[in-house]
């Protein structure tokens, strides 16, 4: 049996369900959430429909699997706190179609995964981290989300389905599909991007612990606040980084708390993330080097104290050159002229994938290059095509 489009969208669709914003086609559905494990049970019962084993590991990582070693294909069914209905739902799915299929077609062996975590809610890539043996289970498990909820806690909400976790040399490779979630391939008019490098990422928590006090009482000069730090904080940043980044350097204050957070109180406390990206180890050791010194300046300065959490962090990887190879036939087969090379700004479970086997992966567009939002989209006759074209690349690298 072929690979059946339809089948794939209505899957698709389907999964979409399971935490529905309500806005657009966005979902939320962060990891370990009720709609989140409820997705991943509904899943595990497509994934026997289709005749795969489903197996669930400690950390919640959900594969289908088929064989005792066959290319293993898929991404991640958590979202963001606001996500888009593609960003990781489209690589599980896309996973399953191609492992069912090949399944019914009586092989080569493929099977397919749904990574938990992916979206870092308490680590960076936090299921895929732990499996590759980057980070140990039992360090991940301190780990607090921006709630307080520990990992340990939340896992333990699907200790009932867990075995063991697998090994390794079960599978030959690791192939994912993803939406771009930048604006290249849309502006360039092309279909499908083949992965060549996946950037590194630093990510850490800061806090300015000032002095909480009367907004209409106490004098300008006398006061520690907490946001004022922050603010020049990050004008500091922005123009001491002028002289270190690259065209493509990110770096990203997302995440803010304010303590009392009342427009009548000086602020005693500010805590926040910064997150910097770069294909360039020794940068990002720059940054964070960058990163600390101003923090410091910056608490001397406000009278503040300054506490600066771990660095987490995943390093810049590259994609298996015959993995590669063998995706830009299958694009040059079925989408002539219409595909190109490109790395991606964007981490994904494939970076540690590559650690520990060859991993390769497929970008297909996202319109208006927005995602973490709820209007993520692609045109679905980009998806079947990206499909199709992982597809023709699995067959080949699993046969
Ligand atoms: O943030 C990322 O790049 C990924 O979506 N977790
Ligand atoms: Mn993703
Ligand atoms: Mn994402």
């Amino acid at each position: 049996m072929p690979l059946d489009p339809q089948r794939f969208l209505d899957d698709l669709h389907k999964l979409r369900s399971f935490g529905a914003s309500g806005v657009g086609k966005g979902v939320v559905r962060q990891a370990y959430s009720d709609a989140d494990i409820a997705a991943r049970k509904w899943l595990a019962g497509r994934m026997q429909e289709a005749g795969l084993e489903p197996y669930f590991d400690p950390l919640g990582n959900l594969f289908g699997l088929t064989g005792e070693n066959s290319l293993l294909v898929g991404s991640h069914s958590d979202s963001q706190p606001e996500g888009g209905w593609l960003d990781g739902a489209l690589g599980v799915i896309a996973g399953l179609e191609i492992a069912r299929a090949a399944r019914e077609a009586g092989g080569p062996p493929v099977s397919c995964v749904s990574f938990q975590d992916e979206e870092g809610r308490f680590g960076v890539l936090t299921g895929s981290d732990v499996w590759t043996g980057k980070l140990a289970i039992e360090e991940a498990d301190g780990f607090s989300d921006t709630q307080g909820n520990t990992l340990a806690g939340m896992r333990a909400r699907m200790a009932d389905l867990a075995g063991d976790f697998l090994p390794h040399g079960r599978f030959s490779g690791f192939l994912e599909m993803h939406i771009e979630q930048g604006p290249y391939l849309e502006e360039t008019g092309l279909a499908i991007g083949v992965v060549t490098d996946i950037v590194g990422i630093r990510d850490m928590r800061i806090t300015f612990e000032g002095r909480q006090n009367h907004a209409g009482t106490t004098p300008m000069h006398l006061r520690r606040d907490a946001f004022q730090a922050l603010s020049a904080f990050n004008t500091m940043l922005n123009s001491r980084f002028e002289n270190v980044v690259a065209p493509a350097t990110v770096w990203t204050i997302g995440h803010v708390v304010l303590h009392p957070n009342a427009s009548s109180v000086v602020p005693g406390r500010a805590e926040f993330s910064v997150q910097w990206r770069d294909a360039d180890a020794g940068r990002l050791a720059r940054m964070e080097e960058i990163i600390a010194e101003t923090a410091q300046e910056i608490a001397a300065g406000h009278g503040v104290a300054v506490q600066l959490g771990p660095v987490m962090g995943i390093e810049p990887a590259a994609m298996d050159a015959g993995f590669q190879a063998e995706l830009a036939e299958a694009a040059q087969a079925l989408a002539p002229g219409k595909w190109q090379r490109m790395p991606s700004g964007a981490l994904h479970d494939a970076a540690n994938l590559a650690t520990v086997m060859p991993a390769g992966m497929l970008f297909v567009p996202s319109i208006g290059g927005i995602s973490h939002a709820f209007d993520e989209d692609t045109d679905e006759a980009d998806l079947v095509l990206g499909l199709q074209v992982l597809d023709r690349a699995a067959r080949a690298l699993a046969g």
